[in-house]
């Protein structure tokens, strides 16, 4: 056994080699009182039990292989073709406006994740992307919030989900811009519990002499952090029941849709989810679908080939509700979701981790050695007693920001926003076929938040010089 333990720590020692893991304290003898801490820290928050049950489970037992069993497609609320159609979705949008106007609605951003293939240093959410403003994806968030908030003449406060990795910064980044106008007192930030990786022989890896490598646990992971977190009570204190999730990376999302909303109050459902229709076989998004009977996302990773290019006899894809991360859930939904801890599945994702070798010297793999565990909040939409899974339009609710270049990149987003903002102003009336290359266009949140508004703002003015940024 190690030396130096203070007495009230002497307990988490012995579990550590009970559980076999006491290889951490390799260095122990050259580390200072501070480092002796911090590793001391680290581990009093790990799960033992759990990471046993991970290593026997996941990566050396029969679930090593992601799914199995029986895959179904899942049906969905179709985008309103019919006048019949186009009613139910204005009662949706009813429904959903009075949730909002009474002050039901929260937004809950999920941002602790690394964005590590956009290769950008810092939160993802401090991205600029706007074509002509370059505003970060997080202040094209506050202000759409900012603008339903006015709209519906409530507080919509905004809860934003963190992790160690990012936690600090996004902070100091919303003070530095004083927080995008919205009040300070009702933007929440909390982070998300982190866990460690292990390698093939199921042992913790060390990146440093005094530190374990741990990942954030996963968007799953916001469940239980808006419990342990007390996001949940601060909820009930302001009447909140409803909870609008969403991504950081989506440039396009709709934030507090009242037709979502609507939707998901009207069905009285507890768990909802947005998707769009997949016609690329090979688009990187889940799909919802029915896994042995129980409804969830498959990820596109654990979808065979066969599935994945399967047709229905139109031609259209079997698997085609590609998930696009956009949730409502009901506070109350939460609350028993996370009555005991965290009761999601855990996923299994081989990487690439760096650890310190034989000589103490930090090493960067090339090819991955080790295991990261995550959990997925959609795998919760199984235990929902009512969903409600709502088609939308592509074009005008999703592109995400992913990678560096090409899909899903900052120069996809950016034509995608200056589309939609072209759509909005033919809409308002506006032909943008003549004169000047719109490239660059861009409309505030705060100015017109859809195309109504929008149309609203500039009924009876032709001239829109004055708007061009
Ligand atoms: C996600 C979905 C995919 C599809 C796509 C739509 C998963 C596994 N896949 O793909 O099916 O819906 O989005 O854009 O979710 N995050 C945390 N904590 C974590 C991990 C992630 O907050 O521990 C956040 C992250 O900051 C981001 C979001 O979750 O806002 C998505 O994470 P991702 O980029 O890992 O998911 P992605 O793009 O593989």
């Amino acid at each position: 056994m190690i030396q130096g333990v203070d007495s009230n720590k002497q307990g988490l020692v012995k579990k550590i080699y009970d559980a076999e893991q006491d290889h951490i304290f390799r260095y122990w003898d050259e580390l200072d009182p501070t480092q002796r801490n911090n590793l001391l820290t680290q581990l009093e928050e790990v799960d033992f039990d759990l990471l046993t049950t991970l290593n026997s489970d996941l990566i050396h037992g029969s679930k090593k292989n992601g799914l199995a069993g029986n895959l179904e497609p899942a049906e969905f609320i179709k985008l309103p073709k019919t006048q019949d159609e186009e009613v139910r979705f204005e009662k949706a949008k009813t429904a959903g406006e009075e949730a909002l106007r009474a002050g039901r609605v929260a937004a809950f951003l999920v941002a602790g994740g690394q964005g590590s293939r956009l290769g950008f240093d810092g939160a993802k959410g401090k991205f600029p992307i706007s074509p002509v403003k370059n505003k970060t994806l997080f202040q094209l968030h506050a202000e759409k919030i900012l603008a339903s908030s006015k709209k519906y003449g409530v507080t919509i406060p905004w809860y934003i989900m963190t992790s160690l990795l990012n936690h600090a910064e996004t902070e100091t980044f919303f003070k530095e811009n004083d927080f995008f106008g919205l009040n300070s007192s009702d933007v929440v930030f909390f982070t998300q519990a982190m866990i460690p990786a292990l390698d093939p022989d199921g042992k913790l890896v060390m990146d440093a002499r005094d530190n374990i490598f741990r990942n954030p646990n996963g968007h799953g992971g916001s469940l239980a952090a808006l419990k342990t977190s007390g996001a949940l009570d601060d909820m009930k204190r302001r009447g909140i029941d409803l909870i609008s999730y969403f991504q950081v990376d989506n440039v396009l999302i709709k934030i507090c849709d009242p037709v979502f909303i609507g939707f998901h109050v009207l069905q009285e459902a507890e768990m909802s989810a947005k998707i769009v229709v997949k016609t690329d076989p090979a688009e990187k998004v889940g799909v919802v679908g029915f896994m042995d009977g129980e409804l969830g996302v498959i990820e596109y990773s654990d979808l065979s080939e066969a599935d994945e290019t399967a047709r229905n006899g139109d031609g259209s894809l079997k698997f085609q509700a590609g998930s696009i991360a956009i949730h409502i859930f009901n506070a109350e939904f939460v609350e028993r979701e996370t009555d005991g801890g965290l009761n999601l599945p855990w996923h299994l994702a081989h990487k690439k981790i760096p650890y310190l070798n034989e000589n103490g010297e930090l090493v960067n793999p090339e090819s991955p050695n080790a295991y990261k565990f995550e959990t997925f909040v959609f795998d919760a939409l199984g235990h929902a007693k009512s969903t409600v899974i709502l088609e939308v339009d592509r074009r005008e609710e999703f592109s995400p920001v992913k990678n560096a270049e090409g899909s899903d990149s900052p120069d996809t987003a950016r034509k995608d926003m200056v589309a939609q903002y072209k759509r909005w102003l033919q809409h308002a009336g506006h032909d943008l076929t003549k004169g000047g290359n719109h490239a660059k266009l861009e409309i505030s949140p705060l100015f017109a938040n859809d195309p109504d508004e929008l149309q609203e703002k500039l009924s009876g003015d032709k001239n829109l010089g004055d708007y061009w940024g």
